[in-house]
């Protein structure tokens, strides 16, 4: 084993040296070894992508002995532990991530290029982990990072989806949804743990014994198998684990009879059965069986997780079963990411009494004060509503559970309340309005059994408490709490952005800011220093070169890296308006045609890029898909304007494609009708890398806007206040559409972008005023002001050292939204944890 002598290996079939067994230590030995070693691959071959897989178990190895020695450590001091239930994930890679986080970056470097690789060529192998769909799922995944750097007893528990969200494919007819097979070879990431399975029970019926006692029996039982992921923290020992439930048949549910007498199918139908549980994120819920998929999902994350959480607290407790049920919410807390997970609610009271033998009042006791619940939304569709006959069918022991919360919450509020006796109908747990179908309002369960409600930003925590929640605020004050939603700071300026990241250590002269955030404030007196201007601005020229790059690779569009990159990318949803977006470039577009060389000689130069999924049932979403696309054929096919405007849709928009764009940007787009995002968290990373915002008075851009200063903020756009008494006035006849508006509509019916039939989505623009019609979102009542902000930008680009200034102030304005402030918020003021760092 001569390994100090380097060795060209790339891409040729060789023979590798031996590991050297003597300095296992040795990183390049261990990739090595891990080459040779791993069962998956061919030991002659070491082409980048066995590269990248050999580099991860490398990696892996050390994070498996911090993660034991985390696991211990916890177990030894038994400090009071968080649980963070939530269906999305949206981890994304995690080479550059666990290397960047263990400051081995340096190491793995110097071993890769000895075997002749570039790690940020090896880096760019990894598949993305898309269990997640948007915000919801990011911020979960940002929230591990801040709990293991800031040392803190927390986990996530979550599902192995086989396929994550659809991998999205941009054709002639629009979005097209393919698979996305992320565990196609494996994830070198998980340690399957066979010694953790736990049984999930769906249908069956509850038996009521003689005592009067109640069991839920029978049904079908699937097997929940974990699989570890472990997380680590940045500059610190600690790893945690997040958790991830597959499903399983038991090898005793395969009925060999029927196999053997040629019944397939029939012989292992509880094995397509548990194979379908962990198959997609979000299938399709149109359908009865779809929807009954979802429950099943939900619940099965529900009880795995909470059969382990109450195993675990046993086992602290010396698991000699002289452990005391009042202490469990003083050892264990629940958070529950939306209302995705609330079923752990009925689940937990379950567990409690039939299975340990609690009495009803000790276990809605220790539930209540063991489950916290954030909301992330109020749009009206996204609140979940189940029928009642679904939950009876697959859970019939919960739905009793849930009668009784609900029963006895309207005898609480009956006997102490009795002021808010009306408000039951619009308060209560199950609403059985309309008889032919009765429902349960998951949100509201989740208020009445929590013992703390939070939004996600300040504006939308006070929606909750003057609108959604209202009534509960009333007779719970101190229930509602804000929490202010976060980025971790090392994968969104350190990692993704090692240019500026370098700059701005430079500058502090200490790069303290990548665990405390705070200290980004101090840029701002050399906000007008010319020597950090001339640096910022080639930072940011070579992430758009590379950015650019990107684009022309995926997409063949060729783009001026002179232009103003302005970008806007986020899940499709008619509210964050895209639509506003593509209209106002549409516009754009239609005046530079019309003016004359010297004239748009002035012009600022744009580059404009979406990106983003539509859900795939999601009309309305796809058209925008469709139509951005559309305007974006004609744009950069048109020689007269091409100087001076691109449109690019960027395919497959996902963690990884973000760690791109966002470095590259110079505008951002945030544009949502105020009121309905709760929080956004992409226009946190964005400003963080000194991107400027234009943006409406919504979720987070309020309290960017406080901490960034106005002058550095493009805001247009009506105030959330105001959007129900607009939407009024439209009803009435009383809205006059801006001539700009009326333009560029007509220009798309005019049939300048293709013959594709683009009447529906713009009739959503007109009418009368409903969800989803009439202008719901007000595009048309924001799109003077907007258009006006947008001739600010251009203005303010013609002045780099004025914009340069803009930028350095958005970076250093920043501090507040490091997902280690949110972190250590929610451990203060919720959940009641402290920090145990590994020694
Ligand atoms: C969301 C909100 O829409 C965002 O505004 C917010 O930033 C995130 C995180 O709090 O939560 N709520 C929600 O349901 N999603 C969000 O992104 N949805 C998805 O992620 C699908």
């Amino acid at each position: 084993a001569n390994e100090g002598a380097p060795v060209q290996l790339q891409g040729e079939i060789f023979r590798l040296p031996l590991p050297s067994s003597e300095k296992p230590s040795e990183i390049f030995s261990n990739i090595v070894h891990q080459a040779q070693y791993n069962p998956h691959f061919l030991p002659l071959k070491f082409d980048q992508e066995q590269a990248f897989y050999a580099t991860a178990l490398s990696v892996r190895d050390q994070l498996i002995k911090r993660w034991n020695e985390t696991y211990f450590h916890f177990h030894k001091n038994d400090p009071k532990q968080t649980y963070y239930l939530s269906m999305e994930y949206l981890q994304g890679r995690a080479l550059t991530n666990a290397i960047g986080n263990l400051e081995i970056q340096g190491a793995y470097a110097d071993a890769l290029t000895k075997l002749g690789y570039e790690i940020e060529d090896i880096a760019d192998q990894e598949k993305d982990a898309a269990l997640g769909n948007g915000g919801l799922g990011r911020l979960a995944s940002c929230f591990l990072d801040s709990i293991a750097t800031l040392n803190l007893p927390a986990w996530g528990y979550g599902l192995r989806y086989r396929y994550g969200l659809f991998r999205q494919r941009i054709s002639k007819e629009g979005q097209e949804e393919l698979a996305e097979d992320w565990l196609e070879k494996f994830s070198p990431w998980e340690v399957v743990r066979h010694d953790v399975v736990y049984s999930v029970r769906f249908f069956g019926h509850v038996e009521i014994s003689s005592t009067g006692s109640r069991k839920w029996v029978d049904g079908e039982i699937i097997q929940a198998l974990a699989y570890d992921v472990p997380i680590p923290g940045y500059k610190t020992k600690n790893t945690i684990s997040l958790r991830l439930w597959d499903a399983k048949a038991r090898a005793e549910d395969f009925n060999l009879f029927e196999f053997n007498a040629g019944h397939y199918e029939s012989a292992s139908q509880l094995h397509i059965k548990a194979q379908q549980i962990c198959a997609v994120l979000y299938p399709g819920d149109t359908t009865e069986n779809g929807k009954l998929l979802r429950l099943k999902q939900q619940f099965f994350l529900c009880s795995a997780s909470l059969q382990d959480i109450i195993a675990r607290f046993k086992e602290r407790r010396d698991g000699k079963g002289t452990y005391q049920w009042t202490e469990f919410p003083s050892k264990v807390s629940v958070q529950l990411n939306d209302t995705h997970p609330t079923l752990a609610i009925p689940e937990l009271m379950r567990l409690l009494m039939d299975d340990e033998g609690l009495g009803w009042d000790q276990a809605w006791d220790v539930t209540s004060r063991t489950v916290s619940y954030t909301n992330h939304t109020v749009l009206p569709e996204a609140l979940e509503k189940w029928s009642q006959a679904i939950i009876w069918k697959l859970l019939p022991r919960h739905m009793e559970i849930i009668e009784e919360i609900d029963k006895r919450f309207k005898d609480m509020i009956r006997a102490t309340h009795c002021d808010m006796e009306t408000k039951i109908p619009v308060m209560q747990i199950l609403d059985e309005s309309n008889p032919e179908k009765p429902i349960v309002h998951m949100a509201n369960l989740c208020v009445v059994s929590s013992h703390t409600v939070n939004g996600v930003a300040q504006l939308h925590s006070d929606i909750l408490k003057t609108e959604l929640f209202v009534d509960y605020a009333s007779i719970w004050p101190g229930k509602f709490q804000n929490k202010t939603n976060g980025i971790t700071p090392r994968r969104w300026l350190r990692f993704c952005n090692p240019e500026l990241s370098s700059i701005i250590t430079k500058w502090l002269k200490s790069d303290a800011w990548i665990t405390n955030l705070d200290l980004l404030s101090g840029l701002r007196q050399f906000a007008d220093n010319v020597e950090l201007h001339a640096e910022w601005s080639s930072a940011k020229m070579a992430s758009k070169r590379r950015l650019a790059q990107y684009i022309f690779h995926k997409t063949g569009v060729s783009v001026d890296q002179n232009s103003l990159f302005d970008i806007q990318i986020k899940r499709i949803h008619e509210y964050k308006r895209q639509l506003l977006n593509i209209l106002g470039a549409i516009y754009r577009y239609k005046k530079l045609k019309e003016m004359s060389t010297e004239e748009r000689q002035k012009a600022t130069p744009r580059t404009i890029m979406f990106g983003g999924k539509a859900f795939a049932t999601y009309t309305n979403a796809k058209r925008v898909v469709k139509l951005v696309n559309d305007v974006g054929s004609v744009v950069n096919n048109d020689s007269d304007i091409n100087d001076y405007l691109k449109i690019v849709f960027v395919p497959n928009y996902n963690v990884s494609v973000a760690e791109i764009l966002i470095p590259g940007s110079e505008l951002s787009q945030h544009i949502s009708t105020a009121g309905m995002e709760a929080s956004g968290t992409s226009n946190m990373k964005f400003a963080l890398n000194g991107c400027l915002i234009i943006g409406t008075l919504d979720g987070a851009n309020v309290e960017i806007r406080e901490e960034i200063g106005e002058d550095n903020f493009f805001l247009f756009g009506a105030k959330a206040d105001n959007v129900p008494r607009l939407r009024k006035e439209r009803e009435n006849g009383l809205f006059k559409p801006d001539a700009r508006f009326e333009e560029a509509k007509h220009f798309i019916r005019s049939g300048a972008f293709g013959s594709y039939d683009y009447g529906p989505l713009l009739d959503s623009l007109e009418g009368n005023c409903g969800y989803g019609r009439g202008d719901y979102f007000l595009v048309g009542h924001d799109f003077p002001s907007y258009m006006d902000a947008q001739d600010q930008v251009d203005e303010a680009y013609k002045d780099q050292k004025r914009w340069l200034k803009m930028s350095i102030l958005s970076t250093a304005g920043c501090g507040k939204f490091s997902s280690d402030r949110t972190i250590a918020q929610y451990a203060k003021e919720i959940w009641g944890i402290n920090p145990c760092p590994v020694p």
